[in-house]
């Protein structure tokens, strides 16, 4: 059985479950504590070395890190992902937009407010977030003007890539209410059938503090 080494808030982790579930495929999860650096001990180390969650066991000692990889990996044949030569490539170049231009600004801005809970050393780094990770969204509201998934007008994993954040950036203190289209589309999204949603995040000690 596939094993998936996680944490239930981190948006990375809910896309492999969200997809798992949806080829209603098992799976066991395995929680993984990154605030209690689980994933920088030696044995996790020795199964990923870049020391990040997810990571999925695809049989015993064979391991596949980055979480659009493993969406890759898992997607192979099925209608999430297309076939077709440009239309696959299409979902690589969104998969890649996610991984360079949005999750480093939203995914790790919801990170220093969720998770650390706003540590003034971390002010600056936050408020640097604030235009590229808008400016994530707006090619997301442009793209979306003419079509209602990311690529070749169906779901596809592309879409389970960027909803991961995008459905939480206001808990990184970003305002999506000006996202008409990119909320018609996490709307669409969320209305896929078999679709989970990610576990609501637990405030850390130092964030309620
Ligand atoms: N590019 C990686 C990013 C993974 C990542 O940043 N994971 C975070 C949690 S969302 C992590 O493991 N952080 C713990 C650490 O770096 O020690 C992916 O998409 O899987």
């Amino acid at each position: 059985m596939l094993k998936v080494y996680g944490d239930h808030n981190s948006g990375n982790c809910y896309k492999v479950k969200l997809l798992l579930t949806q080829l209603a495929q098992s799976f066991q999860w395995v929680n993984v504590d990154i605030l209690k650096q689980e994933s920088r001990t030696p044995e996790y180390l020795e199964k990923n070395p870049n020391g990040k969650i997810p990571l999925l066991e695809i049989e015993p000692k064979v391991y596949l890190a980055e979480s659009n990889a493993i969406l890759h990996y898992l997607s192979e044949g099925t209608p999430l992902l297309p076939s077709d030569r440009l239309l696959h490539a299409q979902v690589l170049q969104w998969l890649f937009f996610e991984q360079y231009s949005h999750e480093p600004y939203i995914a790790t801005a919801r990170y220093i407010v969720r998770y650390l809970g706003s540590p003034p050393e971390y002010a600056k780094a936050l408020a640097e977030k604030r235009a590229p990770g808008y400016a994530a969204l707006d090619v997301m509201e442009g793209h979306l003007t003419s079509r209602p998934f990311f690529v070749g007008a169906r779901y596809t994993i592309a879409d389970i890539a960027l909803y991961a954040y995008t459905h939480v950036a206001h808990e990184g203190g970003f305002e999506l209410s000006r996202y008409k289209r990119v909320n018609g589309w996490l709307e669409r999204v969320r209305n896929q059938p078999d679709h989970v949603p990610m576990e609501p995040l637990l405030v850390s000690e130092r964030a309620k503090s």
